[in-house]
């Protein structure tokens, strides 16, 4: 594939959290100090009762990190809406996302962002590409649920495009003109199989840079509090795969896979 260089001019990161006080004030700091580009921190917070949104406004107060935002959501709570809000709200012409956790290292910003420039539309911090690592078990985490997601990407890479190989990452640079025609899907991390995959099939450019994923440093998952909430997204996933099975028809078929 052609790449053309290009030469980003603002980074917008956005940081969904829910219950991410114990995190969110080291990993914004990480973040600002990892980032060579002009950029601006966005946290799209679903008004965690842990005070998440409160902690975030008092360093805004503080002045010490400049393009630190904060967008507080009432209603309507959501992973998928509250990055698609941050995608709303971004002024730089490349979007960061990521977990809040510290399961995906700041320092790995920088080269998705170098891959950004060299040209890709997409790239994707990935657990599974050679040099990367899925997280290890730690006290408080799910075992099934780690053990799920590297199962599931195995299927996932089996069912849909088999050069692709972190479809449930969730850590991305992309530029953001891309949203002018793929909007993000879904209410849970089910949302970045689908956006992979209808880009690829549009014929982006997406690479995958390798990153050791580690343990969540405070507080709990979102994904597999228990093992009920567990199978009901892991039940949406499979939808998911279905859904992109018809894309796949669809998009054989000369159709329009961006509704
Ligand atoms: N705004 C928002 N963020 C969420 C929600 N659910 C999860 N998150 C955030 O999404 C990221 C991934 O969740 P996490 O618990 O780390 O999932 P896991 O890594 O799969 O265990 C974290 O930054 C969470 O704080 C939600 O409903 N709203
Ligand atoms: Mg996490």
């Amino acid at each position: 594939m052609q790449l053309s260089p290009y030469s980003i001019q603002k980074v917008s990161v956005l940081l969904p959290t829910y219950n991410e006080v114990g995190n969110i004030a080291d990993l914004i700091e990480d973040i600002h100090s990892a980032l060579q580009h002009p950029h601006e921190i966005i946290v799209v917070d679903d008004n965690s009762p842990d005070g998440t949104s409160d902690l975030v406004q008092s360093i805004i107060s503080r002045g010490d990190i400049p393009g630190l935002r904060l967008e507080t959501r009432v209603r309507d709570r959501g992973l998928t809406k509250s990055i698609w809000r941050g995608i709303e709200l971004a002024t730089g012409d490349t979007v960061v996302w990521m977990d809040c956790d510290f399961s995906m290292p700041p320092a790995v910003i920088p080269k998705l962002l170098a891959k950004a420039e060299e040209g890709y539309d997409i790239a994707v911090g990935s657990r599974f590409v050679s040099g990367g690592n899925q997280k290890q078990h730690a006290a408080g985490e799910s075992r099934l649920a780690i053990l799920l997601s590297s199962v599931l990407n195995v299927c996932l890479r089996l069912l849909l495009h088999f050069r692709f190989h972190d479809y449930t990452s969730g850590f991305i640079a992309i530029r953001r003109d891309m949203f002018q025609e793929i909007k993000l899907k879904g209410d849970y991390g089910e949302y970045f199989i689908d956006l992979i995959f209808r880009a690829i099939l549009l014929g982006h450019s997406v690479v995958e840079i390798p990153y050791d994923c580690e343990s969540r440093r405070s507080g709990e998952s979102k994904t597999a509090p228990n093992i009920r909430i567990l199978l009901k997204r892991g039940v949406k996933y499979l939808f998911v795969v279905l859904k992109m099975q018809v894309i796949r028809v669809k998009h054989l078929l000369g159709l329009r896979i961006t509704d």
